[in-house]
């Protein structure tokens, strides 16, 4: 399934400022002839754009295609996009795919104008993961530079290196090596977080804290009419005390979650004491992600709310999905 992004990009014409989503999958498979002899791939043209125009009715129409795919008999689906959103776009996949198979987003950091495009590669790469025999839960993961990552974990950490794609909370699930599969660990399946309406979709926001910083942003954010937010507080989930009374009257209005804008680890819940520190906060209304980062939990809360028609519902949803995310 191709959703555009660099990996299809190319110059328009001699005089084009720059090079665009313009190419069809069918380019890309006929590119890498030793995809044959891997697997027989079915290529769909799904959406041709950068990946920052994509929107969650998008994934919600992918994932029911992704679902009749696997209904049909595939074994696997490989979703084809830009870079620049594919951490979210590949854990809303994990969420919103029904159906067992494993599917696997990648693409690409060099486009097929460039020296050194990785596309190919990173395709023939995603094909026999997709392909490859499950001996465990795989469900949604990113394959970029010969690594495998759990969608929950992988992060975008470079804007331009092949290498981009890390998970630096857990490390990568595996690698392909000689045009082999190999697994060093697996994650459990994610809580259900149920069935989001498309007509039900609204925005939730994500603000990071930052030193120094006041209420003014927390206080506007009420007035903006977003269905929820996102506070990315400092280390393990902590606010200035000057804002933490506007951030509990926000939590009293909409859902308010608390992630570290850290980028990895878990926000805590039972060591600082002090105003605006965790153990405050949470006391306060707001939910702790826990090892999510900002940008998955506000995958998460966006489909939970969507998918329950009240907030206690949407929030015990959302916890699920969180306290699934790692195990004892
Ligand atoms: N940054 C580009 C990419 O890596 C563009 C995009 O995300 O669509 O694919």
């Amino acid at each position: 399934m191709a959703l555009g992004g660099t990996i299809a990009s190319s110059l328009a014409s001699a005089e084009a400022r720059g090079i665009t989503p313009s190419l069809g999958v069918a380019n890309l498979l006929a590119s890498i002839p030793a995809i044959e002899t891997v697997a027989e791939v079915d290529g769909v043209d799904f959406r041709r754009m950068p990946s920052g125009d994509l929107t969650f009715v998008d994934l919600v129409e992918l994932a029911g295609r992704i679902d009749e795919a696997l209904h049909a008999g595939a074994h696997g689906v490989v979703v084809i996009q830009g870079t620049d959103t594919l951490e979210e776009t590949a854990f809303a996949l994990e969420l919103l795919v029904r159906t067992t198979g494993t599917v696997v987003v990648t693409g690409a950091m060099r486009s097929p104008n460039e020296v050194g495009h990785d596309g190919p590669a990173n395709v023939l790469a995603a094909v026999r993961v997709a392909a490859a025999p499950r001996s465990a839960h795989v469900g949604c993961v990113v394959v970029m530079n010969d690594e495998i990552h759990a969608a929950r974990f992988a992060r975008k950490t470079h804007s331009t290196s092949p290498a981009t794609f890390r998970s630096p909370s857990a490390g990568p699930l595996g690698w392909c090596v000689e045009g082999r599969v190999r697994w060093t660990s697996s994650v459990r399946p994610l809580a259900d977080v149920g069935r989001p309406v498309v007509a039900r979709l609204a925005a939730v926001a994500i603000l990071r804290l930052a030193l120094g910083d006041d209420a003014r942003l927390i206080e506007s954010l009420a007035r903006l009419d977003y269905a929820g937010a996102v506070i990315e507080g400092f280390g393990a989930g902590h606010a200035p005390a000057r804002v933490v009374d506007a951030l509990e009257t926000l939590a009293q209005s909409v859902p308010v979650v608390l992630a570290s804008r850290t980028g990895a680890g878990e926000v805590l819940s039972a060591t600082y004491g002090y105003p605006g520190g965790e153990i405050d906060l949470l006391h306060r209304g707001l939910v702790s992600s826990g090892a999510l980062d900002a940008l998955k939990a506000r995958v998460a809360l966006t489909l939970a709310l969507a998918a329950h028609d009240n907030r206690r519902d949407a929030l015990d949803a959302f916890a699920r999905v969180v306290a699934s995310v790692t195990h004892e």
